[in-house]
């Protein structure tokens, strides 16, 4: 090796030529039939850096570089589209798999920016926010009978929620978003007893997820 292409090495540490010193026949012979690929797909480096195109130890540099480059924005991308809000579907049933007159599922969990949205599946239904049930901050809704309601969740908390008719039957539902720092007041809440009585399921339920 001359002195020039090891002060080469030292300046630019480029990982593909440790690793095909290190690796077999094999993979050093794929790795120089991508190098020249990559070599012909940089050649208009040429114009501006000679140099460069004419040292395979440069042109790797540059190279993974502008691949590392190139990864780093994809996992930026990527990590960005994970934060994307998600929508939950709740449908109001007369009869579901826990009984009649539902919210199903009555347990909602959810993160701040994401929406429920609550699905007229069986009419004679809707879906109201119950008092004393809410975090700090969020003001009371109700949605209209028979009709789609959208339910965006942007503070985190418990959320307690009843289908005005079927109250007192028990149709009821809680959606739990981040950290509840309502918890206990929601829990201490008085409702009518059947609603009380799925309330305590609820909990329950929840309790057993943390
Ligand atoms: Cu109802």
């Amino acid at each position: 090796m001359s002195s020039t292409e090891s002060l080469i090495d030292h300046a630019f540490p480029c990982q593909w030529t440790a690793a095909s010193q290190r690796s077999g026949k094999y993979q050093a012979r794929a790795q120089k039939g991508l190098f020249s690929l990559l070599k012909h797909k940089f050649k208009f480096l040429g114009r501006w850096y000679p140099s460069v195109i004419e040292n395979d130890n440069l042109l790797k540099g540059y190279i993974m570089r502008k691949l590392l480059i190139i990864l780093t924005l994809m996992a930026i991308g990527l990590a960005a589209g994970n934060v994307d809000a998600k929508n939950i579907d709740v449908q109001m049933l007369n009869k579901g798999d826990k009984g009649r007159m539902v919210f199903q599922p009555d347990l909602v969990i959810a993160a701040p920016g994401d929406t429920v949205t609550f699905l007229p599946t069986t009419k004679g239904h809707n879906v109201e926010s119950i008092k004393s049930m809410l975090p700090d901050g969020v003001d009371k809704f109700k949605g209209k009978f028979n009709k789609e309601f959208v339910l965006t969740v942007t503070e985190k908390g418990m959320y307690g929620v009843k289908c005005l008719p079927h109250y007192t039957m028990g149709m009821v539902a809680l959606i739990v978003v981040g950290n509840p720092e309502n918890e206990d007041a929601v829990k201490a809440a008085k409702n009518p007893e059947k609603a009380q009585e799925r309330f305590t399921d609820i909990f329950a339920e929840y309790d057993a997820m943390k």
